[in-house]
């Protein structure tokens, strides 16, 4: 067969491949080990030099034009190729889902938003801070000093000494107090918000985790007293257990940032042998709040004459499980799937203040 020839059926044979494995297959006929093209490239090595001269360049034309060929048409397959599953894989994400959607809200999430709702009826803003925290934030501004056994009390992760910042050392925050330390140090009253968050303390049994979530509150301003904080708690307690018969009992306790210090307990009642917020036939302790200590006020430059202010804390795994009835914290982070279908909040059912009640 003459190269003409050769060239003409091999361009066809190109030209009507319609998928890359056909392609390929002509690819190997020409230019494959047992090729037509490689085995005429074989011959040159026979040829006399005047022959090859002339042939040579014949040849090797035929081969460049062949493998040129071959590449135009293989990038056109293969943008062909893509064209096609870009049009058959293709999702219209405005159609509606098919099926309900499997995952669910965690309770602690749903908690925690209906906790921020509640204080922002109130007018409460939600702060935040670092959870890794240097030792003056976590304890010291707190009436917490190095030698203050309330330390040993809170269990606290260290990070080396040779990870401190300006001379702190740093810690996971035992508490989200620091959150308002810094929003004391960095804003001027009169201050209302809440302080959501993870904290840390090396513990671990039913009813404690190494990482719990908490909440606290911080009200700033002059001429606040405990009736202000036994109203806000109160409020709050009955719009987050959704009744109206919560009762509340203060009873005196200690926290070194606070100055009276009152530990709040809610009345419950029993019904089908179950405890029920509401009435009073018995106490559960659910927060810890007292008067910001003046040493506290002091620390972050403010004059306590000036200014008072209330705080409390509480822990919203605990918060949940009261609500909604677990009785063991552990499995609140297992991520078993069969606890969050059991008891996760469907993202879509509950209208929200924050979401809309679209949402
Ligand atoms: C500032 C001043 C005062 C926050 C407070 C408590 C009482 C309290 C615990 C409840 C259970 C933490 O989750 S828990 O272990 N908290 O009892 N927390 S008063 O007082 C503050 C905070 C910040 C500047």
């Amino acid at each position: 067969m003459d190269i003409e020839t050769l060239q003409t059926e091999l361009m066809a044979a190109i030209d009507s491949s319609d998928t890359l494995e056909g392609l390929e297959a002509v690819r190997v006929s020409a230019l494959g080990k047992q090729g037509s093209v490689s085995a005429l490239l074989k011959t040159m090595g026979g040829m006399s030099p005047e022959e090859r001269q002339t042939q040579g360049p014949v040849i090797n034309g035929l081969r460049e034009s062949i493998t040129s060929t071959l590449a135009a048409k293989k990038a056109e397959l293969e943008t062909a190729e893509l064209s096609r599953r870009l049009a058959t894989e293709r999702i219209d994400m405005t159609l509606p889902a098919h099926e309900t959607p499997r995952g669910t809200i965690h309770p602690v999430s749903q908690v925690m938003d209906e906790l921020a709702e509640i204080f922002a009826d109130m007018g409460f803003a939600v702060a935040e801070g670092p959870e890794i925290e240097d030792d003056w934030h976590n304890f010291t501004a707190l009436n917490i000093p190095e030698t203050h056994p309330a330390r040993a009390m809170h269990d606290t992760f260290y990070f080396p000494d040779d990870m401190a910042r300006d001379g702190q050392k740093m810690v996971l925050r035992t508490h989200t107090s620091p959150v308002q330390i810094r929003t004391m140090t960095s804003q001027e009253p009169p201050i209302r918000i809440i302080a959501p968050g993870r904290v840390y303390r090396s513990d671990s049994d039913a009813t404690h985790t190494p990482m719990f979530h908490q909440i606290e509150g911080l009200v700033i301003d002059k001429g606040i007293h405990l009736g202000h904080l036994k109203w806000t708690l109160e409020t709050f307690l009955k719009a987050y257990f959704e009744r109206e018969d919560v009762v509340l009992r203060l009873r005196p306790s200690y926290f070194p940032f606070t100055e009276p210090s009152v530990e709040v307990d809610v009345g419950y009642s029993v019904i089908n042998g179950k405890r029920v917020i509401g009435g009073s036939e018995g106490w559960m302790e659910v927060l810890g709040s007292g008067m910001v200590h003046r040493k506290v006020i002091e620390a972050c430059g403010l004059d306590p004459d000036v200014w008072q202010g209330f705080a409390f804390g509480t822990g919203v795994d605990r918060l949940a499980m009261l609500k909604y009835g677990m009785d063991d914290l552990r499995p609140f982070f297992d991520g078993d799937n069969r606890w969050l279908q059991h008891y996760g909040f469907n993202a879509l059912d509950v209208p929200t203040l924050s979401g809309g009640v679209g949402a």
